[in-house]
């Protein structure tokens, strides 16, 4: 028995040593597709290409993730659906689109909400973040880190809004999840809430008189060459969000899951910087083309426009934004 165990185990080795010589390939690596909605040169999908560059390297070539940006893969909400039955991998998304699955998430996107920047990433990455963060799991996503987006303001292709009144009865855009169409309806607006990719040719026809954005996105969507009025209202800041497919990353070990969630955290920095670079670049861009941008000196009556917003929202959003203002 024993000469015949050694006999085998000899001519295991030996097949082995062929394979080998033969160029036996390589364990396959992971891929995992990852959907964006930007263009490539667009700050947040750099940053995405920053986020699979720390992959590969920290798994050693293990894991690799191909970044798909321009929406090819599909609107936000229609791309987190097919995280839901782990067609897609990962996606980075607005909360704003999350939040049609987790609606406390829209407590993040209030309207006037932060004193500024600062205020909302002590937010982000302190308790009451990792909380909101986790707290996607609930709807089949493993929540893996948060990036910029600068502040919301409204863009009108006919006329520059400079008072609130200047809004009553026209049809603005709004992201499909949480409170925009509630603040728009507060600004005396009509909300119409529609995926990101349709708001180009709704202006282009008409059937909308704007929409609302930060300048980078407004810039690199083009929307800013048909809706040349660009306001300062900087009404909401909503952070994106960076989430996994948990029937996709089930198949991954521990560590790996580990990896990509501290990979994305570690991307942070990177990605404020290349925002805040490319928000003024954006800025100087629509200018030269001949967009008015004009400043709101003073916000206090959009600001008070919103209270009714807050006042309806239902106790467990209440007291996230009760958290959120303990922040400051
Ligand atoms: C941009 C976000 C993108 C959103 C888009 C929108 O980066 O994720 O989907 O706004 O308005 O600022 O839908």
């Amino acid at each position: 028995m024993r000469s015949r165990k050694a006999c085998f185990s000899v001519t295991a080795a030996m097949a082995l040593a062929a394979a080998l010589a033969a160029g036996a390939p390589a364990p396959q690596p992971i891929e995992l597709r990852l959907a964006e909605l930007h263009p490539a040169d667009h700050p947040t999908a750099q940053a995405d290409y920053e986020f699979a560059r720390l992959v590969r390297e920290r798994s050693g070539g293990r894991i690799l993730v191909s970044v798909y940006p321009d929406s090819v893969l599909g609107q936000e909400v229609a791309v987190l659906e097919q995280l839901q039955f782990g067609a897609i991998d990962i996606a980075r998304v607005s909360l704003s689109a999350v939040s049609v699955y987790v609606p406390r998430l829209g407590a993040l996107q209030m309207p006037y909400l932060y004193e500024d920047e600062g205020h909302m990433w002590r937010v982000l990455k302190g308790d009451l973040g990792r909380e909101l963060l986790a707290s996607v799991s609930q709807a089949g996503f493993v929540g893996l880190g948060w990036f910029e987006a600068g502040a919301r303001s409204f863009y009108t292709a006919r006329k520059q809004v400079l008072v609130p009144a200047d809004l009553k009865g026209m049809r603005i855009r709004v992201q499909e999840g949480g409170v925009m169409a509630d603040v728009v309806s507060a600004f005396g607006g009509i909300a119409v809430p529609k995926a990101f990719g349709e708001v180009y040719s709704a202006i282009q026809s008409g059937e909308i008189g704007g929409a609302e954005n930060n300048a980078s996105t407004y810039y690199t969507s083009n929307h800013y060459k048909i809706a040349p009025f660009f306001t300062l209202t900087e009404h909401a800041r909503v952070p994106e969000i960076v989430v996994g497919s948990a029937v996709g990353f089930a198949s991954l070990t521990a560590a790996d899951r580990a990896l990509l969630a501290e990979a994305a955290m570690d991307t942070i920095d990177f990605q404020r910087a290349a925002w805040e670079r490319y928000e003024k670049v954006a800025a100087e861009r629509i200018r030269e083309a001949g967009v008015k941008i004009v400043k709101i000196a003073d916000l206090r009556p959009w600001r008070n426009l919103v209270s009714g917003v807050y006042a309806k929202q239902p106790a467990d959003i209440r007291a996230i934004i009760e958290r959120v203002r303990s922040f400051e």
